[in-house]
């Protein structure tokens, strides 16, 4: 008698959903009409929900089934790149090192942010980084999806001769 169960995402900006189509329960009895109810919340959180449907005769007797309600994060986070640096190359070499490169941020709708840097070096030219940003549902953002980066480089190194 359960409505089947429902996919649903994540509201934007939040970590749960709202005005989740439950679809419709069908209850039938031997006699007289039956009153169909359920515990159903406003706000799905993200992650694995179960409605309670209950089916109460005229008599009094109660019948439950459980829906099953999944919530998506579906949304990509946001990276903010450090700015970019320039830097002379060690002396006597064609190259720098210890480069601080500073620190990005990141933001999500829903859990912790992860960010693995990778850099692609290129020791007698411009240097660039590329940054991605993981949220905790897997969704990945990369430089070009930020807006606050200009191209789909996200920080830019530059390593100039002395
Ligand atoms: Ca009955
Ligand atoms: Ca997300």
């Amino acid at each position: 008698m359960c409505p089947a169960d429902v996919t649903a995402n994540a509201n934007v900006g939040t970590c749960f959903a709202t005005g989740v189509a439950l679809g419709n329960p069908t209850a039938s009895d031997n006699c007289g009409s039956v009153t169909v109810t359920s515990n159903a919340p406003a706000q799905f959180p993200v992650g694995t929900n179960f409605v309670t449907w209950t089916a109460t005769d005229s008599s009094g007797n109660t019948t439950t089934c459980q829906q099953r309600v999944v919530v998506r994060d579906n949304q990509v986070p946001t990276i903010t790149c450090p700015a970019d640096v320039t830097v002379n190359v060690n002396s006597g070499a064609c190259f720098a090192t210890g480069v601080a490169l500073g620190s990005p941020t990141a933001n999500d709708n829903c859990g912790t942010v992860t960010i693995p840097a990778m850099l692609r070096h290129s020791p007698h030219r411009h240097q660039s980084g590329d940054l991605d940003s993981h949220d905790s549902s897997g969704n990945t953002a990369t430089a070009s999806n930020v807006s606050s980066c200009a191209t789909t480089r996200c920080q830019r190194l530059l390593v100039q001769p002395m």
